[in-house]
């Protein structure tokens, strides 16, 4: 029996991209695709909603997004895979990442943009490959484990996510993600991913200066206190 996988989508102000982007899912290999809309001011909801997503609202964060996400996903999904709603990341790469876990060979299944596929100029800012390789480098000193890239597309185990407690609420879901991963010991795997501009819309993180510090500043602080946390567990 094929495990059940579903895709989870937080989308703030993507009216131009989410279209395009639940357009693209692979329906036949997934359960559903749950769009997760906290404080769009504009068609986000609807527009995903006709497209074929299950909408859901949460609390204000991206983090708070994802964990909505989480617990609307059906209760016969054993896979949850996270992906951007802007279009940036390409869904052909799904199988990829569900597949280790269907197989029983992996818990965690991360995208890197940073691998072999084909990354479209512009689409990744220095300062992001900048952040992904320093991060990589301290947890692979703290961890022993290598990550080449923080990339929000990825897939896991349903069960070992819960066994996570992810706390997180807003920017450092990603990295606290990877983090307790390794302490949890996880199955990890790294994928190469292709990664693309934005089909549409603005950049709510990377391209907005004061967002980019505060998301900095919240992954720093997530660095250092499940660093810290987990050297003291384990
Ligand atoms: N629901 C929700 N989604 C968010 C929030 N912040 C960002 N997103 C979504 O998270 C994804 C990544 O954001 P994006 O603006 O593309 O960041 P970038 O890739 O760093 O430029 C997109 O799908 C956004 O719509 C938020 O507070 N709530
Ligand atoms: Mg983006």
């Amino acid at each position: 029996m094929t495990l059940q996988a579903s895709v989870i989508i937080p989308a703030l102000n993507e009216a131009e991209s989410i279209g395009f982007v639940v357009g693209e899912m692979p329906w036949g290999r997934i359960a559903e695709c749950i769009v997760v809309d906290n404080g769009s001011t504009d068609a986000t909801a609807a527009i995903a909603s006709e497209s074929g997503a299950k909408v859901v609202t949460s609390e204000r964060g991206y983090g708070a997004a994802c964990m909505a996400g989480v617990n609307a996903a059906a209760a016969t999904s054993d896979i949850l895979v996270f992906m951007d709603g802007d279009g940036a990341d390409v869904v052909d790469h799904l199988e990829e990442l569900v597949a280790p876990i269907q197989r029983g060979e992996r818990d965690f299944v991360i995208g890197t943009r940073l691998g072999s596929r084909k990354r479209q100029p512009g689409s990744m800012l220095g300062s992001q490959v900048f952040a992904g390789w320093m991060v990589g480098q301290i947890i692979r000193l703290v961890f022993r484990f290598r990550y080449t890239d923080m990339c929000a597309f990825r897939a896991i185990r349903r069960s070992s996510l819960t066994q996570l407690d992810m706390q997180e609420r807003t920017y450092g879901w990603n990295l606290e993600m990877q983090i307790k991963a390794v302490q949890h010991g996880l199955r990890i795997l790294e994928v190469p991913v292709s990664y693309r501009l934005r089909y549409g819309g603005v950049s709510k993180v990377s391209g907005d200066l004061k967002a980019s510090f505060r998301a900095a500043v919240r992954i720093l602080q997530v660095l250092l206190r499940v660093t810290a946390q987990g050297r003291k567990a384990f």
